[in-house]
């Protein structure tokens, strides 16, 4: 008997970006097949039951198929925009010098701490749509605007409200430990007491975080104090990962990898001791060219020393209003091979498989594999690198999420 899917791409061009690490998989004369929401079959014309049943059959017409990217580390849900800041930068002053004079991270707790969840909801939609309409089809989104219980939960439900408004998968992290709120006096280990304490059972208990995270850095916490929010989170069973290294070296990337965390992330100041624990770890480095660029920061993470030691490599917008006003993802892998010079296959590798490795989702997305949810971008292109190459253009043809 016919063996039977739900729907069938045919005459597509596929980047399955599985196998061979250094490749995009391709397969020239390519079929994927759906059933139940998932990849039935993904492979070569030649390969494919030729007596195949569908309930619908689309030609792609020749059109590249990716897996739908992943955007594995955004703030994208928070009060109010950081635009005057923008403009006192402008007149130079810099990011660090903004945060230590009560600006940054705090004017946005503040704002988001007078935003209800609907507020919250309506102000990240825009911004979730701008992703998915460049083929994004998996969203990491972190809390660290709220510093209190209540609205670090208002935050995450928020996230995972959006996420039942679209059609997209969502990811959740808990970033408790992301800056000092004006009330606790300059305290930090008290601050931290109350994360440990208070906040991440809260948060645990109620199942809205699926990851903890932590920002290390002099104008955050120390790397004492994060090791104690992840011995925390481990306890409660949920995994880790850190902002680390992003301003100045304080040994974030080793930290996260004694913890084995998923990823760390931003990573510019970043020494060789650090990138051997991330590889031992397994640890993915997530590279976050948006913020790099739009604090115009000069030393670049080290990709020669984390392909060296065979450290898998993300790509992530990091969106958020202070140092990364930045809604596309195809701009974050222009950038990631202009400013960090990532090849081609690094970059859309960056933004499928090491981002779904950076949430712990990789058996379940990130790459064209039979089994894997259907998530695909259709793409009107000749050739791979035109994701990479254009800037500001989006080449989307379609975007397909759990077999729809
Ligand atoms: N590093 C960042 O780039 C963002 N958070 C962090 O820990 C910035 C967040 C902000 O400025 O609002
Ligand atoms: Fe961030």
């Amino acid at each position: 008997m016919a063996e039977r899917f739900d729907r069938i791409w045919q005459n597509a061009r596929l980047a399955t970006v599985r196998g061979d690490l250094a490749g995009l998989g391709v397969i020239e004369h390519g079929v994927i097949a759906a059933r139940d929401g998932r990849i039935a079959f993904a492979g070569s014309r030649p390969d494919f039951p030729s007596d195949a049943d569908a309930t619908e059959r689309i030609d792609c017409a020749g059109r590249w198929i990716t897996p739908g990217l992943i955007d594995c580390h955004t703030h994208l849900v928070f009060g109010g925009n950081r635009a005057h800041e923008f403009e006192l930068r402008l007149q130079g002053a810099s990011y660090e010098e903004i945060a230590l004079a009560g600006g940054g991270i705090v004017s946005t707790v503040a704002a988001t701490r007078a935003s209800s969840e609907a507020d919250l909801i309506a102000g990240a939609l825009p911004r979730l749509d701008a992703l998915i309409g460049e083929g994004v089809t998996t969203v990491e989104i972190k809390s660290g605007y709220g510093l209190n219980t209540e609205t670090e939960m208002r935050q995450l439900s928020a996230a995972r409200a959006v996420g039942r408004k679209r059609s997209v998968s969502i990811r959740t992290t808990f970033l408790g430990a992301h800056a000092l709120p004006p009330e606790a006096d300059g305290d930090k280990d008290r601050y931290i007491e109350l994360v440990c304490r208070e906040m991440l059972p809260a948060v645990a208990q109620a199942g809205v975080a699926d990851a903890v995270d932590a920002f290390m850095e002099g104008i955050a916490f120390s790397s004492d104090q994060t090791a104690r929010v992840f011995r925390a989170a481990n306890a409660l069973g949920l995994p880790v990962k850190l902002h680390a290294d992003q301003l100045s070296n304080l040994g974030g990337a080793a930290l996260a990898a004694e913890f084995s965390a998923l990823s760390a992330d931003h990573l510019e100041y970043t020494d060789e001791a650090g990138v051997a624990g991330m590889a031992r770890a397994g640890t993915v480095a997530v590279l976050l060219p948006g913020a790099f660029y739009f604090i115009r920061e000069t030393t670049k993470p080290p990709v020669e020393l984390f392909r060296a030691h065979g450290v898998h490599m993300a790509l992530g917008t990091d969106c958020n209003p202070g140092s990364s006003p930045l809604t596309s993802l195809l701009l974050a892998m222009n950038m990631g091979a202009t400013l960090f010079r990532l090849n081609v296959a690094e970059c859309l590798a960056g933004v499928t498989r090491e981002g779904a490795r950076a949430l712990g989702v990789l058996g379940e997305t990130g790459t064209l594999e039979a089994g894997k949810w259907c998530d695909l971008a259709i793409w009107n292109i000749e050739r791979p690198a035109e994701l990479v190459y254009r800037m500001g253009f989006n080449p989307l043809h379609s975007r397909v999420w759990r077999g729809r």
